[in-house]
């Protein structure tokens, strides 16, 4: 077997031979980090499987079929899809985020992957990483849609990590599991996707994790009271891309107090959005603030309000400017930068992120250029690598 002599990865080596015996199920062999030696040329060199080629993963990793066939594998970190759009008040068309984003992860790991300010490539360090493709969703019913997201979300979530966790990376010390069983869990990142997704993926952490703090990127609240944001005309309409801050905070899915939004700049129904906000149990940061604190302001808020303990992400597109990111639902001018947004990112290294999402990305309002879908993807590349360098546990004192 040619291949093994020029892989240096150990991780997806153990991951492909983990499947010798579906060797016709092209993806799983097919698929290795970085470069992919499909076959020896005249001379003895190694061709590599260009980026443009094959089957688009998630930064062109393994692509595992998480909730079928492939149920028994297990992993460390998963993208999967969320592919619903109907909780959206604007700009349609969400449903394709996931495909456009691993149409503009492609190149991630052109060079190989390493992150050179975080000082990690996350694709190689010793985690098992996979693409689950999407959760099947219906475009007919919303109310059985958020139920398939959370079911499909559970059912990668309730599973155990494929590596043991390890020790602290500072201190050494052996650390153990910060869920609710006690168990090291996989962490899971959601292509949306509409906003909406988040109130199941909340519903599907709160099964692991209890209430959890909240870091949310995005132009808008998304606390509003469902009379206020959409009319409500009916329970079903009261669940949407404006509102499911506001069903979790009612279900007791997040920490009051220990959460915060980010990039803040949508207009409001009026002040009394903001005594609500803080009800739901939000902190703000306005998007224009980085013209005051800068980057390392922002977070330090945020790593002051969210502290040590569990946190969940949630990044919607529209938190960037649409100079940068126009292909969203709700594009609102004003915002940050791609690159503020990945030094912000790169900030949150060493929190316990258990899981993240990017939602609102609707790649028919893109640029040729694949501006959005690009960012969207580089955005992730950051989380992945925050993830990557820091394992889901905690030292325990005395
Ligand atoms: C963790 O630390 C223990 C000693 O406390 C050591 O035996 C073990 O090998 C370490 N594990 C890793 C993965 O470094
Ligand atoms: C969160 O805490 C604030 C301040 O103590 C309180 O006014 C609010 O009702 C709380 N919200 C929830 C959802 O418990
Ligand atoms: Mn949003």
């Amino acid at each position: 077997m040619q291949i093994i002599s020029f892989l240096t990865l150990g991780s997806l080596l153990v991951l492909g031979h983990a499947h010798a015996g579906h060797d016709e199920q092209m993806p799983l062999d097919y698929v290795k980090f970085p470069f992919q030696p499909i076959y020896r040329g005249r001379n003895g060199e190694v061709t590599a499987d260009a980026i443009f080629s094959g089957i688009t993963t998630f930064a062109k990793l393994p692509w595992v079929q998480c909730l079928t066939r492939d149920r028994g594998t297990p992993f460390d970190i998963a993208f999967i899809g969320a592919p619903f759009d109907t909780g959206t008040s604007y700009r349609p068309g969400a449903r394709f985020g996931p495909a456009g984003i691993r149409a503009g992860s492609r190149r991630l790991t052109l060079y190989g992957g390493y992150n050179v300010p975080l000082e990690v490539n996350p694709f190689n360090a010793g985690l098992r990483i996979v693409d689950c493709g999407d959760i099947p969703v219906t475009p007919y019913d919303n109310k059985f849609a958020i139920q398939q997201i959370e079911d499909g979300h559970k059912a990668l979530l309730h599973r155990e990590a494929y590596s043991p966790l390890g020790n602290d990376s500072l201190t050494g010390e052996k650390l153990v599991p910060i869920s609710l069983d006690g168990k090291n869990h996989p962490r899971i990142i959601t292509l949306g996707g509409d906003h909406t997704i988040v109130l199941p993926l909340l519903r599907s952490i709160y099964s692991t994790y209890g209430p959890i703090s909240v870091i949310h990127f995005d132009s808008h609240l998304d606390t509003w009271k469902p009379s206020v944001f959409g009319g409500a005309p009916s329970a079903q309409a009261a669940i949407n891309h404006g509102t499911y801050f506001y069903w979790a905070s009612q279900e007791g899915l997040i920490n009051n107090g220990t959460s915060i939004h980010g990039a803040i700049r949508t207009t409001l129904s009026g002040p009394e959005d903001y005594e609500n906000d803080d009800n739901a149990g939000f902190k703000r940061i306005e998007a224009r603030e980085i013209d005051t604190i800068g980057t390392d302001g922002i977070i330090k808020k945020i790593r002051d309000t969210v502290g040590d303990g569990p946190v969940y992400l949630s990044i919607d597109i529209d938190s960037i400017d649409p100079a940068f990111a126009p292909a969203t639902g709700t594009p609102e001018t004003g915002g940050w930068s791609t690159r503020e947004l990945r030094t912000i990112l790169r900030g949150l290294d060493g929190l316990q992120i258990v899981s993240a999402d990017i939602v609102e990305v609707a790649p028919a309002y893109d640029t040729n250029a694949e501006l959005t879908t690009m960012a969207a993807a580089d955005v992730l590349f950051e989380v992945l690598s925050v993830m990557a360098k820091t394992p889901l546990g905690k030292v325990v004192v005395g």
